[in-house]
């Protein structure tokens, strides 16, 4: 209990912890967006004690004692109001020049900053590393003491990106690219909270911001654009899951639910036992056999990927981009492993319920 007032008067010094009235401080700017805050909140305080003290002082002095005839009080004091008025204006200038100024540092990142795609979807964070081709969603790898700046958009609806540790918090919009930078100071993990009511599972769209050391974060980057290279063939479903379907999901879906391509819910039964009409009138089932288009089930999928205008599902538009040189081979053996282990991978609303590496998901 004391603690929650010594820590008031605590002065904010850099890379302050948490205390009862804030969290930890990790970044460059949390130091000035605290001390933002705590100008504001001591000219609070100031003035919440001289007017309590005014006002109980004026209740006994000024109370009604005995009969007293009541006279006609003061209408007009000139110096009162010119000052009333002055004081409060230079208050406030005060207070938008700290602000401006903590603001214009969060606009602009610096130069070089480390540059980290964010797409927020109904209800999980994806987060591209364009330097080193690698995905990840539902946590963030950075390096400490470098500028990190994320650009940001939504494929459905409103999300915002909130790092409390780090005092930043940017909305991410469909339809357009907002961005937020921070350079974090100390080695740690963070939360990343969505902090835009976007629906039924807004509470659980949060990530984890890793902060490692410099000289690892190349070595983790190039490890993590390759990890699936050391895989066995039954890690890759949630592997892929994980790491590859976010390309596939501004089209399919995992609920069954149409979109701009076939849901992939059930997409594996159907492709098995050959129940898929194209649009040039030919059947799946027709297809197969042995020396036949596709010889087996999987080279339906894996020509889906490569070559999708081949064959058009009918009911679509041939509207799916070709993954050509985009997907390694194993990477396509991952999905294809993907589609037959689906049911282990989702719960019946769609939802992914496994990690990259095959724990169940909180
Ligand atoms: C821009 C939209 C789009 C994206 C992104 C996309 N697809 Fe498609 N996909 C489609 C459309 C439209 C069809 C149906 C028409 C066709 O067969 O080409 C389709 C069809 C398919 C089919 C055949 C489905 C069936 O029922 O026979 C497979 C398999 C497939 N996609 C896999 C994928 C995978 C895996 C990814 C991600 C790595 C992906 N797609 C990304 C639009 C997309
Ligand atoms: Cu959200």
């Amino acid at each position: 209990m004391f603690s929650i007032f010594t820590s008031l008067f605590a002065t904010t010094t850099q890379g302050a912890p948490a205390n009862f009235w804030l969290p930890k401080q990790a970044s460059t700017v949390a130091q000035s967006v605290d001390h933002t805050f705590f100008v504001i909140t001591w000219i609070c305080y100031f003035f919440l004690f001289v007017i309590t003290a005014a006002l109980i002082i004026f209740m006994i002095k000024y109370r009604r004692k005995g009969n007293d005839v009541i006279v006609k009080g003061p209408t007009h004091n000139t110096p009162l109001e010119i000052a009333w008025t002055i004081l409060p204006l230079l208050l406030v200038v005060v207070i938008f020049v700290v602000g401006m100024r903590g603001y214009l540092d969060l606009q602009q990142a610096p130069e070089g900053s480390y540059d980290v795609q964010v797409t927020g979807q109904k209800w999980s964070w994806t987060f591209e590393h364009p330097k080193y081709g690698a995905t990840q969603v539902a946590e963030l790898t950075v390096p400490v003491n470098t500028p990190v700046r994320l650009l940001m958009t939504s494929n459905d609806v409103l999300h915002s990106v909130w790092i409390p540790d780090f005092r930043v918090k940017m909305d991410v919009i469909p339809g357009r690219y907002t961005s937020l930078w921070f350079e974090a100071i100390a080695v740690g993990e963070y939360n990343l909270n969505c902090a835009e009511y976007c629906g039924k599972d807004h509470s659980k769209m949060f990530a984890t911001v890793r902060v490692i050391p410099k000289e690892d974060f190349e070595k983790t980057m190039i490890k993590l654009a390759s990890e699936y290279e050391d895989m066995s063939v039954g890690q890759l479903p949630a592997y892929a899951i994980n790491r590859l379907y976010n390309r596939c999901q501004s089209c399919h879906t995992l609920d069954g639910s149409e979109s701009t391509g076939p849901s992939f819910k059930g997409l594996w039964d159907r492709v098995k036992s050959g129940d898929v009409n194209f649009i040039s009138g030919e059947k799946l089932s027709n297809l197969y056999g042995e020396s036949t288009t596709y010889e087996v089930p999987e080279n339906y999928i894996r020509s889906s990927l490569l070559d999708p205008q081949s064959h058009i599902v009918k009911g679509y538009l041939g509207a799916m981009p070709s993954f050509q040189g985009q997907l390694k081979d194993k990477q396509i053996t991952a999905i294809i492993e993907m589609f037959k282990h689906l049911d282990e991978l989702t719960d019946a609303e769609g939802n992914i319920t496994v990690n990259p590496d095959g724990t169940p998901r909180q």
